[in-house]
């Protein structure tokens, strides 16, 4: 019996002003900084699909042979009616879950409802059992919103959690915390601290897509606010941060220049050389993720990694 699929949006104009006053803030900081969120429109998400399949791009693979083994004991673990997955996941990492948990619902939190509307009515197609709900809303702003009941496992899988900084992961897992009740419980992916040319290469492949994909949020912010960048007159460049043991992908000004974003009456002067933050990508060991975790109230029940020791995937549930 199909029971079908549907899409709902949680995003308000209060969300869209948060979002903008955080954007203002990050241009003006020093050093500039924008959230990882303006990345993902749909080029971006196009872009960010190819580097999971790029050669060096050893996280989306390390995760799923995690899954491939794992996914039956996670669902016997968990005991979850109800799959939860926060943020946009490659669908086949999905699949595999819902292969192993044959859940009863379905329930996809993610920015671009588009997107959300193709892949939930795919997966109401394919998982005819299975009640698929898209959720249109920010991981970071709406876990309290999402539809309750059952037995829940909320899923934040590809290391995404990475890409938040410190305070804002540390509020993020409180909201997990917040949001899970007796019984349900959490399932994080998260990539490992491991030699930095490894970690480099991920992030500067031959390929050039990680290149075109940071770019790319000189072009969301053309188009949504008007501004004015010129995507030539800016490079991009990684690096490995052995303190905060993340990556920090910037995008450097080539010359002296101005930049208009009417949509926040800003104008922005950039000296030749200067950078501007564009993500982190925060890189975890089991003990450090696991303080985090508890720090949030959250008790880790089980963790496994993959056969390298690349990646990680993390059980808990609230202590
Ligand atoms: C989505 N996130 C986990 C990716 C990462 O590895 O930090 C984003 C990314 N940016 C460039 N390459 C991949």
């Amino acid at each position: 019996m199909s029971v079908g699929f549907d899409v709902v949006s949680l995003a308000s104009a209060a969300d869209r002003e948060a979002e903008l006053e955080e954007l203002r803030a990050g241009l003006t900081g020093a050093p500039r900084e924008l959230q990882p969120r303006w990345l993902y429109d749909e080029r971006g998400s196009r872009l960010f699909d190819e580097i999971t399949r790029l050669p060096e791009y050893y996280l989306t693979r390390a995760e799923r042979s995690i899954l491939r083994r794992d996914a039956a004991e996670i669902a016997r673990l968990t005991g979850a009616d109800t799959l939860v997955e926060l943020g946009a996941g490659t669908a086949d990492k999905t699949r595999l879950l819902l292969d192993a948990l044959a859940p009863r619902r379905f329930v996809a939190l993610e920015l671009s409802e588009s997107a959300l509307a193709r892949s939930s009515k795919a997966l109401a197609r394919e998982y005819p059992a299975t009640e698929v709900v898209g959720v249109a809303g920010d991981f970071r702003r709406h876990l309290a919103l999402l539809p309750s009941g059952g037995r829940r496992l909320l899923a934040f899988l590809g290391s995404t959690i990475g890409n938040l900084t410190p305070p804002l992961r540390a509020r993020f897992l409180r909201d997990v915390a917040d949001a899970l009740a007796g019984g349900d419980a959490f399932l994080l992916g998260v990539d490992l601290v491991k030699e930095p040319a490894r970690l480099l290469a991920a992030y500067q492949d031959a390929a050039g897509v990680t290149r075109a994909f940071e770019l790319n949020v000189l072009r969301v912010l053309n188009r949504e606010l008007g501004a004015d960048f010129a995507p030539e007159a800016f490079e991009y460049a990684a690096r490995w941060d052995p303190a905060a043991e993340w990556i920090e992908m910037s995008l450097r000004s080539l010359r002296d220049q101005t930049v208009r974003l009417p949509a926040l009456g800003l104008e922005l002067g950039f000296a030749a050389g200067e950078p501007m933050r564009t993500e982190v990508s925060a890189k975890f060991r089991i003990t450090g993720i696991a303080a985090e975790l508890r720090a949030a109230g959250l008790g880790v029940t089980r963790s496994w990694t993959d056969d390298a020791g690349d990646f990680a995937l993390v059980l808990a549930e609230r202590l």
